[in-house]
């Protein structure tokens, strides 16, 4: 299978997160690329697609906020990286910002997602992961490819970042798909919801979202991800989410992909991304499901039996000593 990766994407790394009420050692770490890397003998290095497949998914404000936040951040007096403590969930108003704490509340929904000197370099090299991954696979030449992208993207919407997402590479693939492709499918198997990737295709008949993942009921992003959100206007019945209580093992969750696939399938894909998420382990230190490394076989398998050309695009995963065993069991299997 065609891999890609960029060493650039390792240049992002925050020192710590905010997490339960307590600043920790942040989990989405450059080590996990790295230890996924270590599983490949060769990789790909991206091409450079530039910002326009990357700004037709999220707003240039955004854009330019994310590029020139950190050295805002300096030239307040800050140290370390740049945080926000202050969101506009009531009433938001499109307000143009002064301070920079006001523009990171206004683009972000959570504290977890600070940004660095390298956020910016990171996030755009793991983006053109995603859309190099694409290619061969667009144009027929490979009927699947893995994108190593980190930081990962599916908490990322439009013009928000959260959950250690700044730009959402599955959303920013699945657009540039839409050049060759009629009907995209993005199949989200990460252990928490997609968000961000719902979000940007929440209106929309030409991208069906389908995603497992813990209940947001208990689980973080907490707010979508039920159930009932199924899609609005054209885009009712194109968004379909399969939340299950913490605890969920294999025979549970294949049977529960078997639902997503036959939805995907039943719509008519054309092309599938997968958003791969390798939380789901029973060892990650954030997550509560109960997969076992050798399941992941299988799951690849059954994603496969889908049989329409896919790209694989790496969303978590924390259990950062096994990560490579768990993306080489999924893939081995697909
Ligand atoms: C990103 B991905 C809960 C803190 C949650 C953020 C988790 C982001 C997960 N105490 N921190 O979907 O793997
Ligand atoms: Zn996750």
């Amino acid at each position: 299978m065609i891999t890609i990766f960029d060493d650039r994407q390792l240049a992002h790394a925050p020192e710590r997160e905010l997490n339960n009420g307590a600043w920790t050692a942040y989990q989405e770490s450059p080590d996990r690329a790295r230890q996924i890397a270590k599983a490949f003998d060769v990789m790909a290095q991206p091409e450079d697609f530039g910002l326009d497949p990357i700004a037709v998914v999220h707003d240039r404000a955004y854009l330019g906020f994310l590029r020139s936040a950190y050295d805002e951040w300096r030239d307040a007096g800050r140290e370390g990286d740049a945080i926000g403590y202050a969101f506009p969930i009531i009433r938001r108003r499109a307000n143009s910002h002064i301070r920079i704490d006001a523009k990171i509340g206004a683009h972000s929904f959570d504290a977890a997602t600070p940004i660095t000197a390298d956020t910016w370099e990171s996030a755009y090299w793991s983006a053109q992961t995603a859309l190099s991954g694409l290619q061969p696979v667009l144009k027929g030449e490979a009927r699947s490819a893995f994108a190593l992208c980190r930081p990962p993207g599916h908490h990322a919407g439009a013009d928000y970042m959260g959950g250690y997402c700044y730009l959402n590479n599955a959303a920013i693939a699945a657009q540039a798909a839409r050049a060759r492709a009629d009907r995209v499918a993005i199949l989200d198997i990460d252990y928490h919801h997609g968000n961000g990737t719902q979000d940007i295709f929440y209106d929309r008949s030409d991208v069906f979202f389908a995603s497992i993942h813990a209940d947001p009921a208990t689980d973080y992003p907490y707010y979508w991800g039920f159930a009932e959100e199924t899609g609005a206007g054209a885009g009712e019945g194109v968004t379909l989410n399969l939340p299950l209580a913490r605890g969920a093992e294999a025979v549970l969750y294949r049977k529960t992909l078997a639902k997503a696939l036959s939805a995907i399938s039943d719509w008519g894909a054309e092309l599938l991304v997968v958003s791969f998420g390798a939380d789901t382990f029973a060892g990650d230190p954030i997550s509560s499901f109960a997969l076992e490394t050798s399941d992941y076989a299988a799951i690849g398998r059954q994603v496969a039996e889908l049989a329409q050309p896919t790209l694989i695009v790496m969303e978590g995963g924390y259990a950062v000593g096994q990560l490579g065993a768990i993306v080489g069991e999924f893939l081995s299997g697909f």
